[in-house]
């Protein structure tokens, strides 16, 4: 059987023939991707109202990818107290905004309780607001940072309050291009490990891969394949995020810029090797909101949300530090021929606009 009738029948397909799809024409590859969208979910585009909060942008870790944690490069430290946090999520719950998305740096100076506690707070004050907080890099950072196990770590955030957990720090997998740009932080098998961790108290997580730097396409497609696997035992990811790398204010020093076409086979081909993860996030901060809309035709369901303010990425360049308008958001969907749904975070359906 030719790989086109294998995609087409529903057929999973392997390492050999994953990256082999790169070879196919753009357009052709897109129709197999959409075919697979379409399945699941029709023109349905999700997209959720949220806010991002980045409480410290100080780090023990040294990615050189990141242009975000005070560096030589960001001589800009700060660490916000529980209490702008706070101020923070009630402006948000006083707008009916039922998500927050916290994730910070790795600050050895705040204790355990800093990270902590400011869910409790938040759970006390707005039981309605999903808290979507704690990348496995955090979690590692913590369990190292204070002499506790993972499990330990974990069953404090569900004790804490914490709902879901951000696929941020997954990277690329592969460890050698790992331990070039990111040596030190969380490893691949400890990532996945904390994953699989965080499912088995049923509670579901997200998975990047930041692409687009020095890694080849064969890195991309083990970073899939190391997640398929994981997603087969447990079930539990909810969606994948592939991230494009932003140039701006890091150390990593890459000279050729990934191109769109390449953007597109990549969703595209995420789509395909990701069978059983239900969504896939065109994330617009990284890919730009035009590209996004696009990528809905090659395999993307998920546009991610309005965002309000976001500090990782647009310190390395992206244009999301203000997050995007909701009625534009809305009516670009629309305009692009899909279906705007508004989800919660666990991709329960809201509201059709
Ligand atoms: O883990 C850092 C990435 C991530 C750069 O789970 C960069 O719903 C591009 O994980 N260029 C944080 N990317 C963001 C993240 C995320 C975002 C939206 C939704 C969700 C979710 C998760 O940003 C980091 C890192 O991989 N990042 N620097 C850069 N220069």
């Amino acid at each position: 059987m030719d790989i086109t009738t294998k995609i087409s029948s529903g057929e999973r397909i392997g390492f050999d023939e994953a990256l082999s799809l790169y070879d196919m024409d753009l357009f052709e590859l897109g129709e197999l991707a959409d075919a697979r969208r379409r399945a699941l979910h029709g023109k349905k585009s999700y997209f959720n109202i949220n806010r991002h909060i980045n409480p410290t942008n100080v780090c023990k870790d040294v990615c050189k990818f990141c242009a975000y944690s005070a560096s030589r490069k960001n001589p800009n430290p700060y660490t916000m107290s529980h209490e702008e946090i706070l101020g923070i999520v009630k402006e948000t719950a006083e707008r009916g905004i039922t998500e927050v998305h916290i994730v910070s740096a790795h600050n050895p100076d705040t204790g355990l309780e800093w990270y902590l506690e400011v869910f409790r707070k938040i759970k006390e004050s707005y039981p309605q607001i999903h808290v979507k907080a704690l990348t496995a890099a955090e979690v590692h950072f913590l369990a190292e940072e204070y002499g506790k196990s993972y499990d330990e770590i974990l069953d404090l955030m569900v004790a804490y309050g914490v709902d879901s957990m951000p696929g941020g720090g997954a990277e690329i997998f592969d460890e050698g291009v790992r331990d070039y740009i990111c040596k030190g932080k969380v490893n691949s098998q400890q990532w996945l490990e904390i994953h699989r961790k965080w499912h088995e108290r049923g509670r579901k997580s997200n998975v990047t891969m930041l692409f687009g730097h020095v890694e080849k396409r064969e890195h991309r497609i083990d970073h899939m394949m190391r997640i398929r696997d994981l997603q087969d035992e447990t079930g539990g990811f909810n969606c994948f995020i592939p991230l494009v790398y932003q140039s701006e204010n890091n150390f990593l020093n890459v000279k050729e810029f990934i191109t769109a076409h390449e953007i597109l086979k990549t969703m595209a081909i995420s789509r395909i090797v990701l069978d059983n993860v239900p969504n896939l996030k065109a994330y617009w901060v990284t890919s730009t909101v035009n590209l996004a809309l696009v990528a809905q035709e090659f395999g993307a369901n998920d546009l991610d949300g309005t965002i309000e303010k976001e500090s990782i990425n647009s310190a390395a360049g992206a244009k999301s530090a203000h997050g995007i308008n909701l009625l534009e958001f809305v009516n670009l969907i629309k305009n692009s021929g899909f279906e705007p749904v508004e989800r919660d975070s666990l991709y329960n359906e809201i509201k059709f606009w």
